[in-house]
């Protein structure tokens, strides 16, 4: 059966790390309740929850993809670029494992999870303000025997590479062009976000199998993402991408989208 961990929102959100914007106020019932809803989306396309536990020393711990990239062959634990999140990676290292040998990222390199786009063997990490060349290095020491191949993109203007893009099928990526360049995906179909939604990019693909067990299989691909973009939704369902549209608004007060608030696995 796939898995998917999450984590409580943090009663200490409030005190989340921002980039990109200016603190608003994050009421933690609203943000609650719509992962709860972002939680049973997942449930109902079969996977099994492991929800941790919230944690009141870590504000952004609901955020668990920063914490850890987990392949088919093994789990890389990162080491998150904002001294705030380090700490959040020893309870994900024990929930994943049961599951996966743990790799981590030493110091002095930084990795967050948000910053690694994978597409089947090809490993995109975004060289943002919370990952670097020397997480680069240690990836291709990790993941270069399994086949992988890793390279360094540049995105600008937002917090992590998924926030500008990220698949949303087999062969197809969902991208901001104000944020990262699609040339730099080369053999990949590109669907662009609508201008007006700047952060729509972010989308969970649930690739087949992991959504097989109660879904009657189909060659449809199946999205998570955020129901406050209509417009891109529009694009995708276009391309004949099913939408399972979640409300997000309130973790995207914590520069936070749908991918970050999931580690998905087959078990
Ligand atoms: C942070 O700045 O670390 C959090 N406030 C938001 C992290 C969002 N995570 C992600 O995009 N993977």
């Amino acid at each position: 059966m796939p898995i998917a961990v999450t984590r409580a929102v943090s009663p200490a959100i409030a005190r989340c790390e921002l980039t990109h914007m200016d603190r608003g106020e994050i009421r933690w019932e609203v943000a609650m309740d719509q992962h709860r809803r972002y939680e049973s989306a997942l449930v109902d396309l079969g996977f099994q929850l492991i929800s941790l536990p919230a944690e009141s020393e870590y504000p952004d711990s609901v955020f668990v993809e920063d914490t850890a990239i987990v392949l088919p062959e093994l789990a890389v634990l990162t080491r998150p670029g904002a001294p705030s999140r380090r700490g959040e990676t020893s309870t994900v290292a024990a929930t994943l494992a049961p599951y996966r040998s743990i790799h981590p990222i030493v110091e002095p390199a930084i990795l967050d999870g948000g910053d690694v786009l994978v597409v089947g063997k090809s490993i995109h990490v975004g060289m943002s303000a919370r990952s670097d060349e020397a997480a680069v290095e240690q990836l291709r020491t990790i993941l270069e025997p399994h086949g992988y191949v890793v390279q360094g993109v540049a995105p600008s203007g937002c917090l992590h590479l998924k926030s500008a893009i990220t698949q949303v099928s087999e062969g197809t990526l969902l991208y901001n062009r104000e944020w990262v360049d699609g040339a730099l995906f080369p053999g990949m179909e590109l669907i662009e976000i609508d201008a007006s939604e700047p952060f729509a990019a972010n989308a969970v693909w649930i690739p087949d199998p992991l959504h097989s067990e109660r879904e009657s299989s189909s060659d449809q691909s199946t999205v998570i993402h955020a129901e406050e973009f209509p417009k891109t939704r529009r694009r995708l369902e276009d391309r004949g991408i099913r939408v399972i549209p979640v409300p997000a608004s309130e973790l995207a007060k914590a520069e936070g989208g749908v991918t970050c608030c999931s580690l998905l696995f087959e078990n």
